[in-house]
């Protein structure tokens, strides 16, 4: 006989296994799953523009990717401990008998367990990525992406199934106990708070003090005396440490013009507080001068309203080349950098220039820039 331990009817009493704190887990990690891939969605199309939103990406507000961006990973790191909580109340179900009722019970499972491996891949991924660890051999964001779709999918069908329970259940019934039920949802409610308050600072300022667990500290991984920021990817890892004696910038256009670092610091010169919003999940604010990227454009003949493509002086490497949309180009706080903080740029914020465009995804923002061409 199989029913035994576990599969014992009535094996599993405990008040955190009836459906009501399923429910009022499912809504709260159903809130933060929701607001990842709101945000994810802004994220990936910012990265990779379809043909409707090409020309269209706007690039204000300022902090507008910081904030979308800061929230992706918060609400995906608080989802970490919503999900362990919410597998915790349901794995009851995994010992159900008979394990399928029906051809439509079976599809059900099949549909929930889709659903958990899909929020675990995605949720696992998501926070190596934060850890800049991405020790799989299958490209991050694309399967990010798609599996976050597979998610959302299993996810409709998943309330779909389940709407009657949601109801019945959505409102506190004064008959079902509540003491062990009432003890997971606050030791649940206590770990959300607990990691955000220790990950937030990495793009909340005034939360700065409280974060001890973010992977990229703003200040922690910088280099010493240069400015807060972060660097993701060293001029030595970059193959950029020396930047030849002779380098111009090249900007392409009607009246394509090479210009020197002298000649650079010589035009008008344009400070502005800027974000560097890292998709890793940091972001920082720094005080950023340089020429306004428009100002060469027109000088090189290139009209108002193109895009233009901003290639480093990196050999490799996946951020080598980038797009910059037409607003950001004609966006006065659009700037080639040649100083960050008051102070010349150093090797790993990229001197001998760098592109800084306000509300644009960190992976964007081109250090030790080569050359501007209209796309
Ligand atoms: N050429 C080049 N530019 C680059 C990168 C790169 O790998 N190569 N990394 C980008 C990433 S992922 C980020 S978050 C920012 C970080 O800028 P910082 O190192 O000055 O803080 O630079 C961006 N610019
Ligand atoms: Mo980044």
């Amino acid at each position: 006989m199989l029913r035994r331990g576990p599969f014992r009817p009535g094996a599993f009493r405990s008040a955190v296994h009836e459906p009501r704190a399923a429910v009022v887990l499912g809504r709260w990690l159903g809130a933060a799953l929701l607001v990842c891939f709101a945000t994810g969605l802004v994220s990936h199309l910012l990265q990779d523009p379809p043909g409707w939103l090409t020309g269209r990406q706007p690039s204000r507000p300022v902090a507008g990717y910081r904030f979308t961006q800061g929230l992706h990973v918060a609400a995906g790191l608080a989802a970490i401990p919503l999900t362990g909580a919410k597998l915790w109340t349901v794995y009851p179900r995994l010992f159900e008998w008979p394990p399928a009722r029906s051809v439509r019970h079976l599809l059900e499972r099949l549909a929930v367990a889709l659903l958990v491996a899909a929020v675990l891949l995605e949720l696992f991924s998501g926070l190596l990525n934060t850890l800049q660890w991405y020790p799989w051999p299958f490209p991050f964001r694309q399967t990010h992406y798609w599996t976050a779709w597979t998610a959302v999918g299993a996810l409709l069908v998943h309330l779909a199934v389940k709407a009657p329970v949601i109801a019945a259940h959505w409102r506190r019934a004064v008959a079902v106990p509540l003491a062990g039920r009432r003890a997971l949802l606050t030791a649940t409610a206590t770990a959300v708070g607990a990691v955000t308050l220790t990950t937030a600072g990495q793009s909340v300022p005034w939360l700065r003090a409280l974060d001890l667990f973010a992977p990229r500290r703003p200040g922690s991984g910088s280099v010493p005396g240069g400015s807060g920021l972060p660097v993701n990817r060293t001029a030595a890892q970059a193959g950029t440490t020396v930047v030849p004696a002779d380098w111009q910038l090249a900007v392409d256009g009607p009246k394509g013009f090479r210009i020197d670092l002298a000649g650079l610091r010589a035009l008008p010169q344009t400070t502005a507080d800027l974000p560097i919003a890292c998709v890793e999940g940091w972001s920082a604010n720094g005080r950023w001068t340089g020429v306004r990227l428009a100002d060469l454009l027109r000088r090189a003949g290139v009209p108002a309203g193109s895009a233009v493509r901003i290639t480093s002086l990196e050999a490799a490497g996946p951020y080598r080349v980038t797009e910059l949309p037409a607003r950001h180009a004609d966006d006065p706080l659009t700037l080639l950098a040649l100083a960050l903080d008051g102070r010349p740029l150093t090797p790993d914020h990229g001197f001998p220039a760098r592109l800084v465009a306000p509300n644009r995804p960190g992976v964007l923002q081109t250090k030790w820039v080569a050359r501007i061409e209209v796309v």
